[in-house]
Order: C-alpha cells, then sequence, then structure tokens
C-alpha cells in the first residue's frame, strides 16, 4: 500500500492529466462544434523503443571467453563471461530488459587487460524520434560506477553531438571544470551543461549503483520542489529560449571513460576486476509531437506522433496538404490552463477566401478592387495568393505551390544575359553570341571574354595564315614580317620604307631589341 502510495506521488505530477486532450465536441450558442487545445502524449518508458549500439567492436566481453573479479573480491577471478554460453554472455540488449527481483541482468565489457591504454566504451541509444525528457535518465551500473564518464545528446538522429553532463571523481582533474549540482542551479541556469562527482565516487559497489541525469531537479527549479506548480514550468518552456530543446534528444550517447578503481589508484597486478557493467537504463519522456497529438505509437519500428489539428509528420511538424492557408505552427502550453492548438487550416477557411500556400500568416482587405490578398508573401513567392514567383525566380516543378522550395533563383549571368529574369524552365534570355541556360556559355565562333564575341580566329575557316597561331580566337599571334587581322600581309609589302635600307630591320626580333637597347644606352629611350 504505502508503495503504491509512493508510486502515485511519483507519477502524479508529470501524469497530471493537463494537455492530455487534444480537442472536445462542445456545445455553444452557435450549436455545438469542436473545440480545439494544446496537447501531448503520455510519458513512456523510452528504453522499450530504443536501439542501442556499443563502440568499439569487442569491447562486449565474451569473444574469447575470459574472467574477471570484483572489487569486494579482488582473488577471486573465476567469474567468466562467454558469448557463446546464454548463461555467461552479457550483450547489450541486457540493459533494456525488465529485471527480476534481486537478480540484475546486464552489459559487460571486457577488462582492462591493455591498462595504461584507456578502457573507453560507447553506449549510444536512438529513437528516430525526437523526445522530450519527462523524467530523470537513471543508468545503473554493477560492480561500481565508472570515475569518468560523459552524457551527450543528438537532436538531429546522429548528425551532430553535444555534452549533455560530465561526470568524475574529479572534475578538475577529469575535465578541467568545477564540480556542481544541479540543486544548485538557478531560473537561468537551468539549462546549463555542468560536471557533477555526485555519481563517480567509490562508495562500495552495491551501495551506490545509479548514475543520474537529473530533469527532475531542473524541473524543480520552476515547478517548486514537488513540482506541483507545473504552470510555471510549462510557461517557462514556453518562453525561455532554449530549454525545451534542452529536454528534448533523438539519441543519447554514454562515453565511458574510466571504469570503476575501488576507491584506490589502479593495481596493475589485477587488471581482471576493472571493466563496466550497465543492467539498466532508464529513459522517461514523451514523443515530441509539437502539442499537436496525444498519441504516440510504435509502427514499423519507429515511434510516430498520431497528429491532430490537421498536421502531419513524424512529430507533426507540418499541415497536412489542403490545410496550408497559415505557415505551419507549434501548439503552446499558453495561455493555462488548455494552451493554443495553433491548428493548420484548410484554404478558403482563413479568411474569406484567401489561400497563401503557407507563405504569408496574413490577409489584407483591399478596398477599391474588393479583393483579399496576401501580404509578405515569403519564400520568393509573389501575387494575390503569393502563387507566383518573384521576378527573377521561377517555378520548381518538383515542389507542390506550398513548399518553402517553390522558387528557384534564376541566377542568369549577369554579362552574358539581357536581364536577370527567366522562362518557367530558368532559361535566361541571352545577348548576342551568349548561351546555355544561365547565358554562361558561347555560341560556336564566339569567345568569352567579359561577354561573347566573334571569333577572330579558329581552326576552320579563320585560319591565321603564314604561320600565325590563333590565341584563344581573340588574335592571331603573326611571326615577325607578318601583320594583319589573320597575319595575311607582309609588313615589307605593306610599308616599304621597313624594307628600305638594312633589310635586317624587319628581320629578326634580335635586331629590334638590340637598337632599342642601343637607344637607352644613349638615354634616349625610357623603358
Ligand atoms: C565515442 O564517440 C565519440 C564521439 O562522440 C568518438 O569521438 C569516440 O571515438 C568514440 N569512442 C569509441 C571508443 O568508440
Ligand atoms: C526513421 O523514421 C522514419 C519516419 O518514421 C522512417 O521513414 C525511417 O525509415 C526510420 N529510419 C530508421 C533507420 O528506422
Ligand atoms: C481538420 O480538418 C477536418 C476536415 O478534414 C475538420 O473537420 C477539422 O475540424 C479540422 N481540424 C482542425 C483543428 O482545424
Ligand atoms: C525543388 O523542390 C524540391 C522539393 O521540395 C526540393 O527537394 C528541391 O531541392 C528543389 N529544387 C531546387 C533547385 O531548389
Ligand atoms: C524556356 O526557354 C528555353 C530556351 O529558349 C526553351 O527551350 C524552353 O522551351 C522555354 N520554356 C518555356 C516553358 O517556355
Ligand atoms: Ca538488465
Amino acid at each position: 500500500m504505502l508503495y503504491l502510495v509512493a508510486l502515485l506521488l511519483h507519477c502524479l505530477p508529470l501524469a497530471m492529466g493537463q494537455y492530455d486532450i487534444c480537442k472536445s465536441w462542445v456545445t455553444t450558442d452557435d450549436g455545438p462544434s469542436w473545440e480545439f487545445y494544446a496537447c501531448q502524449p503520455k510519458a513512456m518508458r523510452m528504453k522499450d523503443y530504443v536501439t542501442v549500439r556499443v563502440d568499439p567492436a569487442g569491447i562486449t566481453c565474451g569473444d574469447p571467453p575470459e574472467r574477471f573479479c570484483t572489487h569486494e573480491n579482488p582473488y577471486l577471478c573465476s567469474d567468466e563471461c562467454d558469448a557463446s554460453n546464454p548463461d555467461l554472455a552479457h550483450p547489450p540488449k541486457l540493459m533494456f530488459d525488465s529485471e527480476d527481483e534481486g537478480l540484475a541482468t546486464y552489459w559487460q565489457s571486457v577488462t582492462w587487460r591493455r591498462y595504461p591504454e584507456p578502457l573507453l566504451a560507447n553506449i549510444t541509444l536512438s529513437w528516430n524520434k525526437s523526445i522530450e525528457l519527462t523524467d530523470d535518465i537513471v543508468i545503473t551500473f554493477e560492480y561500481g560506477r565508472p570515475t569518468i564518464m560523459m552524457l551527450e545528446k543528438s537532436l538531429d538522429n546522429g548528425r551532430t553531438w553535444h555534452p549533455y553532463q560530465y561526470y568524475a571523481d574529479d572534475c578538475m582533474e577529469a575535465f578541467s571544470m568545477p564540480a556542481r549540482r544541479v540543486r544548485d542551479l538557478s531560473t537561468t541556469s537551468a539549462n546549463r551543461v555542468l560536471c557533477t562527482e555526485e555519481y563517480s565516487r567509490w562508495a562500495g559497489s552495491k551501495k551506490e549503483k545509479t548514475v543520474r541525469f537529473e530533469v527532475r531537479d531542473r524541473f524543480a527549479i520552476f515547478a517548486g520542489p514537488d513540482l506541483k506548480n507545473m504552470d510555471n514550468l510549462y510557461t517557462r518552456l514556453e518562453s525561455a529560449k532554449g530549454l525545451k530543446d534542452f529536454f528534448t534528444v533523438t539519441d543519447l550517447r554514454m562515453r565511458l571513460l574510466r571504469p570503476a578503481l575501488g576507491g584506490t589508484y589502479v593495481q596493475r597486478e589485477n587488471l581482471y576486476k576493472y571493466f563496466y557493467a550497465v543492467s539498466n537504463i532508464e529513459v522517461t519522456g514523451r514523443c515530441k509531437c509539437n502539442l499537436h497529438a496525444n498519441l504516440c505509437t510504435f509502427k514499423e519500428g519507429s515511434l510516430q506522433c498520431e497528429c491532430e489539428h490537421n498536421t502531419t509528420g513524424q512529430d507533426c511538424g507540418k499541415c497536412k496538404k489542403n490545410f496550408r492557408s497559415r505557415s505551419w505552427r507549434a501548439g503552446s502550453y499558453l495561455p493555462l490552463p488548455n494552451g493554443s492548438p495553433n491548428a493548420c487550416a484548410a484554404a478558403g477557411s482563413a479568411f474569406g477566401n484567401c489561400e497563401c500556400y503557407g507563405h504569408s500568416n496574413r490577409c489584407s482587405y483591399i478596398d477599391f478592387l474588393n479583393v483579399v490578398t496576401c501580404v509578405s508573401c515569403k519564400h520568393n513567392t509573389r501575387g494575390q495568393h503569393c502563387q507566383h514567383c518573384r521576378l527573377g525566380f521561377y517555378r520548381n516543378s518538383s515542389a507542390e505551390l506550398d513548399d518553402e522550395n517553390v522558387c528557384i533563383e534564376c541566377n542568369c549571368n549577369q554579362i552574358g544575359s539581357m536581364h536577370d529574369r527567366c522562362n518557367e524552365t530558368g532559361y535566361c534570355e541571352c545577348k548576342e553570341g551568349a548561351t546555355g541556360p544561365k547565358c554562361d556559355d558561347c555560341l560556336p565562333n564566339y569567345y568569352w571574354r567579359q561577354g561573347c564575341f566573334p571569333n577572330v580566329c579558329d581552326d576552320e575557316l579563320l585560319l591565321c595564315q603564314n604561320g600565325g597561331t590563333c590565341y584563344q580566337n581573340q588574335r592571331c599571334v603573326c611571326p615577325v614580317g607578318f601583320k594583319g587581322v589573320l597575319c595575311q600581309q607582309s609588313r615589307c609589302e605593306a610599308d616599304k620604307k621597313d624594307c628600305d635600307g638594312a633589310p635586317s630591320a624587319c628581320g629578326s626580333l634580335g635586331t629590334v631589341l638590340l637598337g632599342v637597347l642601343a637607344l637607352q644606352l644613349r638615354g634616349w629611350v625610357d623603358l
């Protein structure tokens, strides 16, 4: 009975029934209709839905079989871990089974036989779904808690990771951080990442087995010691930037960095008593459904919100098709006690008959035209219903009209194109000689130089003559003695004077240079 009361007291504040319905059928002066509320699923035991991964490969004991002993019984190393024997194996799944009274089942690592190389292990928990923590994360260690470990979290299915809490018997030494306690945090620091020494001391392996990430103590900063004032917590979750996200995870990772040492230094002559053993990982939380669902179900291996308010998606993170006349918004805990549903609205229901395809939240009535039009269309759209693309953009044919990516920038080449507009398939209007969708190429017989210019020479029709070579289609480089666009003219023919006197004057380049040098020596030419 006492146990039951304790259980009730424990569960009560977080299961108080607030925000547990999404809508109800009410009768008003205008007759009966639905009324909608912010709503969220109940908290669940999240270990039932998790996938686990333990790194590095080979860190789980028993392959090959090995012996180990305990800090309490360091000279009786007769315990055995053998992965091939179900009775002696310690696979990762034993961290998530339900414990029979008294008999703990646990995952166990290999022993620290490679000392002084550190004994490192990562335990990564993934839900493939955002979860909001509602109670402490409790990790139970058998045979002693690690002297150094770290908890990390991801909010994007493991793409990026952030520290969540540091644990060490000496925070300064292990992480160069001062030791703090969650109880000492204040309203402005409730989401601080800290290092605690509370769960890493040696106190005998049977006595203190748990390592916690304190969610309740953080909630208590706002809701009071018994979490009686949940209204205040909900108000804070809406208003304090980053607070909601602090309690939201898609993945958790325990980085075990140094095992229990039995209250003393490492004894090299007996490394069989150093290892990690985890019997349980309790994670209590609810599916994050953005206050648009009160049910979360496990389907095809993934948690999925049962979205209401005409929203959809794994987290009810967008509006259903044909319900996108306003931008999607999360529900809000405020105003108390029922919150705001911020439901998605059907096309045509929002304001007169003004659909904005989710690119605007506002409509305005233009008196002299007698039309309602969307205001400040976003995502590069324009038009009465934000149904067109702005000038300089074109319609993305693979996107729906209400997609944020519906308009693509034309990106016309500024030099090669007439202007920065393009047609419906993204083609720009090119100046003479330019081509390509963006007008950044030249037609055949044109060359690019700040725009397209007709070729002066090439290898086909406009050949350089008399041994001249065509330089980038721009000009012929003529041998000495020839000139003209295509080197078609002999200098001597064109300009008799060049040939008078010393024929060598139009002979070699060397002579010309010598001449210049001589003039320079006399100070007549200033090179
Ligand atoms: C554990 O994960 C971290 C990244 O969070 C990685 O840097 C480290 O190498 C991993 N350790 C092991 C033993 O796999
Ligand atoms: C994760 O969840 C999404 C949405 O439910 C699903 O499409 C995807 O296959 C899941 N991925 C994995 C690895 O389970
Ligand atoms: C969602 O759309 C349905 C029609 O499909 C409508 O009956 C219902 O009232 C809408 N719900 C909300 C919250 O707008
Ligand atoms: C076109 O829209 C699709 C669907 O939203 C998107 O995946 C794609 O990136 C968009 N294309 C461009 C070029 O923006
Ligand atoms: C856009 O211009 C390109 C090139 O001129 C043309 O091939 C294409 O058919 C045009 N598309 C439309 C929809 O007019
Ligand atoms: Ca277990």
